[in-house]
């Protein structure tokens, strides 16, 4: 039987590809910075420019008005957040805005595609490094046209273990966030890092250079295609309360490679909580 979903699978790989070079040849006023939920969550025009070009295209592609668009930016200017069973592409244009501002060299395109609140397939472009990452549900997972496999390590002593300190400064979240941080590596762990990319951290799960990554305060398009993409390459995204299932708008997940190295991490895991992607919004 043909995939249905094949044709927007193969064209959403062109549109990450393009907005991945539009983001490498963004200009001075192009990364201006402006700030969003705090002095330290940033937007530049390039994020806004991005989104408003991939959602354009896929409007333009499948436009019959079924398809359902969540993107960071459009969210960020009122646009609801709620996942239906319609087909729904679940975009951030520039994941690693910071890195970005900064020239710091992992920025990533991520697009993910949803129907029947399923996880269909997943893209993210890593463009300064020119990695293209996919996955298509039950098909495998790629860079650049190569299959990729989560690593074979059981031993968390033998571990690099991913996570990020997001964008809250408050004393309560900074505290729980370093705590955790210090009861993993003390385990011992080999290392702990960060690229500053939730997308590029879940590729890097999945492609076996280290074997989790966890983060509490992150949103459901930084993180819905690097799921597809850990999960196709023999990895698993769970909750981080208990290694429950994994709930895209809970904004939290841990991801790794096999159950005893999840299991190991979650032990470790101070939760502290957060809205929900899809809560009710908030009158002024
Ligand atoms: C970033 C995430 C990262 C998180 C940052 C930020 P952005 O996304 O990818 O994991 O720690 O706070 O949310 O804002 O660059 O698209």
């Amino acid at each position: 039987m043909a995939d249905p979903w094949q044709n927007a699978y193969d064209f959403a790989v062109q549109v990450a590809r393009a907005a991945g070079a539009v983001i490498r040849n963004a200009g001075e006023d192009e990364i201006k910075v402006q700030t969003k939920s705090c002095a330290v969550d940033l937007v530049t025009q390039t994020d806004e420019r991005v989104e408003k070009i991939i959602i354009g295209s896929l409007k333009e592609q499948f436009g019959n008005g079924t398809h359902c668009f969540i993107g960071e930016e459009s969210v960020a200017e009122g646009e609801p957040c709620i996942l239906t069973d319609k087909p729904t592409w679940i975009i951030v244009p520039v994941d690693g805005t910071t890195n970005f501002v900064h020239g710091f060299p992992f920025v990533a395109v991520s697009i993910a595609f949803a129907v029947n609140k399923e996880l269909e397939f997943g893209v993210v472009y890593s463009c300064l490094e020119d990695k293209m990452y996919k996955a298509r549900k039950g098909k495998g997972a790629f860079c650049n046209d190569e299959p990729i496999k989560v690593s074979d390590v059981n031993d968390i002593n033998k571990s690099i273990i991913i996570s990020e300190h997001g964008t809250d400064r408050s004393i309560e979240k900074v505290t729980k966030i370093f705590s955790t941080m210090q009861k993993i590596l003390r385990i011992p762990v080999h290392g702990l890092r960060g690229s500053g990319t939730a997308a590029t951290n879940m590729c890097l799960v999945a492609s076996g250079a280290s074997e989790a990554f966890f983060e509490i305060g992150i949103h459901c398009w930084d993180v819905a295609a690097g799921a597809v993409i850990v999960k196709e390459a023999g990895g698993l995204v769970l909750d981080v309360d208990g290694g429950g299932p994994f709930d895209l708008m809970s904004r939290r997940m841990v991801s790794a490679n096999n159950k005893v190295i999840a299991d190991r991490i979650i032990k470790e895991i101070e939760i502290f909580q957060v809205v929900r992607d899809d809560a009710p919004i908030q009158k002024k």
